[in-house]
C-alpha cells in the first residue's frame, strides 16, 4: 500500500489532538522537565494520578544532560540509588557514599519511565501565568515557546489542574509568577523568594528536600527551584537530592488527592 502523507498528518494531528483535550484538567501539572519534575509525574502517574508535565525546550531533561561541565556522568549518593534503580539506571560505585551514572543513560530513562507510567509531557510549550482564585492557584497558562523566543504577541491558552509543581530548577518561573502578582505572600520567611545561595554541597542535598513543600496555596516547589526559592545552596553535580525532591512532592500530593 503506497503511503499517503496526508493520512500521515491526519494521524498526528488527532492524536496530539486528543493529549491535549485530555489534559485540560488533571490533577497535577508539572512546570519543568528536568529531573525532580520527572521523578515527580513518574511517581504521580504510576499512583493513577492524571498528570502532564510542561518543558520549553524540544528535548525533556534540564540540566542532568551535561553531568559536570559537559563531562556526562553525574553523581548520586547513596541514599537515592534506591531510585536510580526503579529506573533499570546503572551505576558504578566510586567510593564510600559516592555513585556515578551515565547522565544521558539517567536523562533518557527517567523521561522513558515516566511516560510508560502514564505522565504526559507537553515539550516545548512554555508556562507563562498561573490561573488564581482566591483559594489559591488552580491553572497554568500556557503558549508554544517558538512563540515566546520569537516575542509574537499571540494570546496563551489555560489549563485546570488541582496542584501545580514548580520544578524549573534555578530559575524558579512560577514562584516569580505568583511573587509578581501577589507579592509577599509565599511561606518563606520573607514572603519573597529568598533567592539561591552559593556551592555547598552538603547543606544544599539535605535541604533540597526539607524545601521541597507547598509555597503558596495549590503551588509546590520542587527540585533546584525548591533550593532557590528558600535560599538553599547550590551543589552542582550531585542529583540525589534533586531525585529525592520528586519523589517527595509526588508522596505528598498522593496523599492530598
Ligand atoms: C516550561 C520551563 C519553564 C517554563 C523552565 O533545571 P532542571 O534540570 O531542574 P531540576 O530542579 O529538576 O534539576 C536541577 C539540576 O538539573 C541542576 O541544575 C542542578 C542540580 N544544579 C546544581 C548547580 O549547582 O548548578 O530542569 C528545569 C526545566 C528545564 O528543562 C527548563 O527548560 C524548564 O524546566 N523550564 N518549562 N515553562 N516557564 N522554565
Amino acid at each position: 500500500m503506497a503511503l499517503d502523507e496526508v493520512v500521515i498528518s491526519q494521524a498526528i494531528i488527532e492524536r496530539y489532538y486528543k493529549k491535549l483535550i485530555d489534559n485540560l484538567e488533571t490533577d497535577v501539572a508539572i512546570v519543568g522537565g528536568g529531573p525532580s519534575g520527572l521523578i515527580a509525574g513518574y511517581f504521580l502517574a504510576k499512583a493513577g494520578k492524571k498528570v502532564a508535565l510542561y518543558e520549553r525546550k524540544l528535548s525533556i531533561g534540564g540540566g542532568m544532560w551535561g553531568g559536570g561541565m559537559l563531562f556526562n556522568e553525574i553523581v548520586v549518593q547513596k541514599s537515592a540509588i534506591h531510585l536510580l534503580e526503579e529506573f533499570g539506571i546503572r551505576y558504578n560505585h566510586f567510593k564510600e557514599d559516592y555513585y556515578t551514572a551515565d547522565s544521558i543513560e539517567a536523562i533518557t530513562s527517567l523521561t522513558a519511565g515516566a511516560i510508560r507510567a502514564g505522565l504526559t509531557v507537553f515539550n516545548c510549550i512554555s508556562v507563562e501565568d498561573v490561573m488564581m482564585r482566591p483559594e489559591g492557584i488552580m491553572g497554568l497558562v500556557i503558549n508554544w515557546s517558538p512563540v515566546e523566543m520569537a516575542g509574537l504577541h499571540v494570546d496563551p491558552l489555560t489549563v485546570r489542574t488541582k496542584f501545580v509543581v514548580d520544578a524549573t530548577g534555578h530559575a524558579t518561573e512560577v514562584v516569580k509568577v505568583v511573587v509578581k502578582k501577589v507579592p509577599g505572600k509565599l511561606s518563606t520567611p520573607s514572603g519573597a523568594i529568598e533567592g539561591e545561595k552559593s556551592m555547598w554541597a552538603d547543606k544544599a542535598e539535605n535541604l533540597t528536600l526539607d524545601n521541597t513543600q507547598e509555597i503558596f496555596p495549590g503551588l509546590y516547589v520542587a527540585g533546584m527551584a525548591a533550593n532557590a526559592t528558600f535560599g538553599g545552596p547550590r551543589m552542582g553535580p550531585i542529583f540525589g537530592g534533586m531525585l529525592l525532591s520528586g519523589d517527595k512532592v509526588a508522596k505528598e500530593l498522593i496523599q492530598r488527592l
